[in-house]
């Protein structure tokens, strides 16, 4: 059994102050960093848009953000501007621990298509080449966290359960955006229904 830490989008456009500011998504940082130890490997991914993405609500005359419209066949939230490619909003927090990070995987990139999974873009379309790097690795269990929950988290951790990972979520060291009152919850649900067990870093940091 070899096992890695998927650190979900951990940015600064998705800390408190701005863009996209996932409530309460800095306390991920602290246990994010001290569950790292226990892993012999661990990878992250960012969410890395190009300024012309689909995503935004700026790029589509008249639309607001939080709306959904119907993006190249597939439905879409539209978003504040966040996460472009080589902005300081994109860039991992400075404050979460990078020298254990093997490698970053970006996602999003394509103008046309979200990708809120680390693993496939919403269509399920093209790879980002994280699902083959941890096979090569010979990984067979994963551990997920980061931000939001109910976006970028869960879909990475539908992902990796589908592709025949063992996969954990860390529910504490997740934090999400609840557009919707009860998004986490019914994201966390989801996740359970298939197949991801739910635990805490500090359970895990016990065991
Ligand atoms: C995310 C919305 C848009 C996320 C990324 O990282 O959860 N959410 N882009
Ligand atoms: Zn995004």
């Amino acid at each position: 059994m070899m096992k890695a830490l998927i650190i979900v989008d951990v940015q600064n456009d998705f800390l408190p102050g701005g863009p996209l500011a996932v409530p309460d998504g800095d306390a991920v940082i602290p246990i994010v960093n001290r569950v790292q130890a226990l892993f012999p490997l661990v990878v992250a991914t960012q969410d890395w848009h190009p300024p012309d993405h689909g995503s935004f609500a700026a790029n589509h005359p008249g639309r607001r953000p939080f709306e959904q419209i119907d993006l190249n066949g597939l439905p879409q939230t539209l978003w504040p501007v966040h996460c472009v490619q080589g902005s300081t909003g994109a860039a991992l927090a400075a404050a979460l621990s990078q020298e254990r990070v093997a490698k970053v995987f970006q996602k999003g990139t394509d103008a046309g298509i979200d990708s809120y999974s680390g693993f496939f873009d919403n269509g399920h379309r093209r790879a980002t080449g994280l699902g083959e790097w941890l096979k090569d690795q010979g990984v067979t269990e994963v551990y997920v966290c980061g931000l939001a929950t109910d976006y970028c988290v869960k879909f990475t951790a539908l992902d990796a359960a589908a592709l025949g990972l063992t996969t954990y979520l860390l529910e504490d060291a997740c934090r999400g955006v609840n557009l919707m009152p009860n998004d986490v919850r019914n994201a966390l649900e989801e996740m359970r229904r298939a197949g991801v067990k739910i635990v805490t870093a500090s359970e895990t940091m016990n065991r």
